[in-house]
């Protein structure tokens, strides 16, 4: 299956964010119109705006990469955001795809759609076999009820909608408030902080052992577009970096590259979430796509971004 990009008229949802940004910077490499809408002159969660919006501007293709997302404490305490508010954006956006006509849609998952044992690798035959981990249920639900509604126009309408399952993301453009973001920016940003005010250490939620796997954006952004143009299939399918490391690894790597030469607590009140999410991306890799930016690298490209455009630290 090769579909064409050349001449299309592609809405990104959710521009402004890390993931979104990312997608609209690669696909001006493509032969395409880029369509995108701030928040003030559109509410994804508001389905007439949606409709209305979408009916005049008319896309040929739709990059759903709009929606609230946040660390591990995020997710556990503003359940009703993770899970409303996603389901909003995404089911006006879908829905509306199809009742105008679209007949081509990327909707973006995460890896916590699968069950928080799920045997690791994980592989896409893993969704909806067992219990998912608390802290982010809320998200996982809505992002699986995502997946499923582009099945079920697939299916009843034949519509071509597809869904890709990104591993943990990060990258410029990324949230670095301590509070709500990922690890990776939060322990960026707190290592760059510490080094500056020569403070001997940096704390780390919870216990520094469980293991997570980290996919540079733009990497991401490359497989999107490579996915609009080669995947067609009801199944979601992974994007991942191929292998993980433990947080307090990640740590060291990050103090590694800003030069923060303290040490590390660790802050057992916060929760540790699933011990492992390793992705098996087998599918993506035996179509041709590979991630090409290791940890190490992407990290300094995020970090030189951070000191540039985070002004407030
Ligand atoms: O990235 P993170 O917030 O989310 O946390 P998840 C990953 C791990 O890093 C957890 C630990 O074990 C955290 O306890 N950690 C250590 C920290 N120090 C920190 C810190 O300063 N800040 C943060 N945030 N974590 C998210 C989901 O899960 O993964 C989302 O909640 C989404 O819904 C995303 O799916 C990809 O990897 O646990």
């Amino acid at each position: 299956m090769a579909f064409s990009l050349a001449g299309k008229i592609i809405w990104v949802a959710g521009h402004r964010g890390m993931v979104g940004g990312a997608i609209t910077a690669r696909l001006k490499a493509e032969n395409c119109t880029i369509l995108t809408a701030t928040h003030a002159e559109l509410d994804l969660t508001r389905q007439k705006d949606v409709e209305d919006w979408m009916a005049v501007n008319k896309p040929d293709v739709i990059v759903l990469a709009a929606a609230v997302v946040g660390g591990i404490l995020a997710n556990d305490s503003r359940p009703v955001d993770f899970l409303n508010d996603n389901l909003m954006i995404q089911s006006n956006i879908i829905a509306t795809a199809h009742k105008i006509g679209i007949n081509r849609l990327l909707f973006l998952g995460s890896s916590c759609i699968y069950p928080r044992m799920a045997p690791q690798p994980i592989t896409e035959d893993s969704l909806l076999t067992g219990p998912l981990e608390t802290t982010n249920q809320w998200y996982a639900i809505a992002k699986i009820a995502g997946i499923k509604l582009c099945q079920a126009y697939r299916r009843q309408y034949g519509r071509d909608y597809i869904s890709a399952m990104p591993t943990n993301l990060y990258g410029p453009g990324d949230n670095f408030d301590v509070a709500s973001s990922h690890v990776l920016p939060a322990l960026l940003a707190k290592a760059h902080r510490s080094k500056r005010a020569s403070a001997p250490s940096i704390v780390l939620w919870g216990s520094g052992k469980p293991m997570r796997e980290f996919l540079y954006v733009e990497d991401l952004a490359e497989a999107c577009v490579f996915l609009l143009k080669n995947y067609s299939h009801e199944d979601p399918i992974n994007v991942g970096f191929g292998s993980d490391v433990t947080i307090r690894q990640l740590a060291e790597t990050i103090a590694d590259v800003i030069g923060f030469q303290g040490g590390f607590t660790f802050d057992a009140s916060k929760p540790d979430g699933t011990p492992k999410k390793l992705m098996n991306s087998a599918r993506i890799h035996a179509l041709g796509w590979r991630a090409t930016t290791d940890l190490r690298a992407g990290i300094a490209k995020t970090y030189a971004w951070y000191k540039a455009n985070v002004t407030h630290t």
